[in-house]
């Protein structure tokens, strides 16, 4: 068994090709935090998938740092072992945070898989060597450049375009781009941005032939979510709402949604991502790989998860050129059918170039085992 050494915190911020608006905000820059772990045997990485405010979700880039340093470092260095099983039990003593434990966690069982040789993708039991890619696209200035970027992405190769919306930039948006592309898989992502007063946006939306409608009720109100899964012939999506293998149970047996969204950062880390998978699985229900703006560390994750069985709808794991001029990693390429390869090299498969983190990180704090002792 191997035995923490180190954890070290960097904050990066790379600029985004072009901005990316969302019913809660806009952002120019990804800003976030990476991990790098280090025990006896191997080094490995993890990406924060919080961003600079708690808007998403709870959690914010500040204080997952802190959360990190305080709590979950010393939780790992004082556990009996550096495995991702014993940290996964230990950090049961931290509430909440889930984006914070899996950057760690993440980073933990990259360095075990370094160790042992195996891809995460084998350690997933990923079933392809190749996943389906969508895009999600920000919510637009005008409809003429949303379908503008439609097409240029649609031209890239993507087999799934999901539009942002918010109340006031939703309908007519969507059918604009419906009536652009009658046979395209077309979805929407809400945000949260509504309520049920709003049914009747959603009725008109239903009418348009859509692969799902995502997280369009407050992240708390499953019951609602039943009530308007009730209303409509598309199905919903929840993301915001699924926290934990818990909460996409829930989700299920009350009705409020029929596909899932899978972010391994938003419920805590691969292998609570991979436990959501498998409940998902087990009742027929299909799921799809979430995205969060990641660089090419957290990329790599959602490749190796997208590829697993249950994963049957393309998901938000575009390439690289998609966000960034120069990712952290080297570059995930789109090939022209649509597809993008998973990492095969152990662990995650791919490392921050170091010419690239010279010029992205902006703090760093380095933890060694011992050092609070
Ligand atoms: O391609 O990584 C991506 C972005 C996909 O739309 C996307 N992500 O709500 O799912 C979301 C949204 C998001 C991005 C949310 C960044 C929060 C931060």
């Amino acid at each position: 068994m191997s035995r923490a050494r180190a954890l070290e915190l960097l904050h990066v911020e790379l600029p985004l090709v072009r901005p990316f608006r969302t019913s809660f905000g806009e952002v120019t820059h990804k800003r976030c935090v990476l991990v790098r772990v280090e025990t006896d045997a191997a080094e490995g990485w993890g990406e924060c998938v919080a961003d600079e405010r708690p808007d998403f979700s709870g959690e914010f880039n500040e204080g997952a740092w802190l959360a990190i340093r305080d709590f979950l470092a010393p939780a790992w260095f004082g556990a009996a072992d550096a495995s991702l099983a014993t940290a996964e039990r230990a950090f049961e003593g931290v509430r909440g945070n889930p984006m914070a434990k899996a950057a760690v966690l993440d980073a933990i069982l990259d360095a075990e898989l370094a160790a042992s040789g195996t891809s995460l993708a084998a350690w997933l039991g990923a079933d392809r060597d190749r996943v389906v890619c969508g895009v999600s696209i920000g919510i637009a200035p005008t409809t003429e450049a949303l379908l503008e970027q439609v097409d240029g992405y649609l031209a890239a190769g993507y087999r799934r375009i999901k539009l942002k919306i918010e109340p006031g930039t939703d309908v007519d948006r969507v059918r604009a781009v419906r009536d652009a592309h009658p046979d395209i898989l077309l979805s929407v992502d809400a945000n949260a941005a509504y309520d049920l007063a709003d049914a009747d946006t959603f009725r008109a939306i239903d009418g348009l032939g859509l692969l799902m409608i995502e997280q369009p009720l407050h992240h708390e109100d499953l019951v609602r979510h039943a009530e308007l899964q009730a209303l409509l012939a598309t199905d919903l999506c929840l993301d915001e709402s699924i926290r934990s293998v818990a909460d996409a149970t829930a989700a299920l047996e009350l009705g409020a949604c029929r596909i899932v969204n899978i972010k391994q950062g938003r419920v805590g880390g691969v292998p609570e991502a991979r436990r959501v998978h498998d409940a998902c699985l087990a009742r027929g229900t299909p799921v799809w790989c979430g995205g969060m703006l990641e660089t090419g560390i957290g990329r790599a994750v959602n490749l190796a998860l997208a590829a697993m069985p249950g994963f049957t709808l393309p998901g938000d794991t575009s390439a690289s050129a998609r966000y960034f001029d120069d990712d952290l990693t080297e570059p995930f390429e789109l090939a022209p059918d649509g597809t993008m390869a998973v990492p095969t090299e152990p662990g995650i498969g791919v490392r921050p170039r170091p010419d690239r983190l010279r010029a992205c990180v902006s703090r760093r704090e380095l933890i060694r085992a011992g050092d609070k002792e």
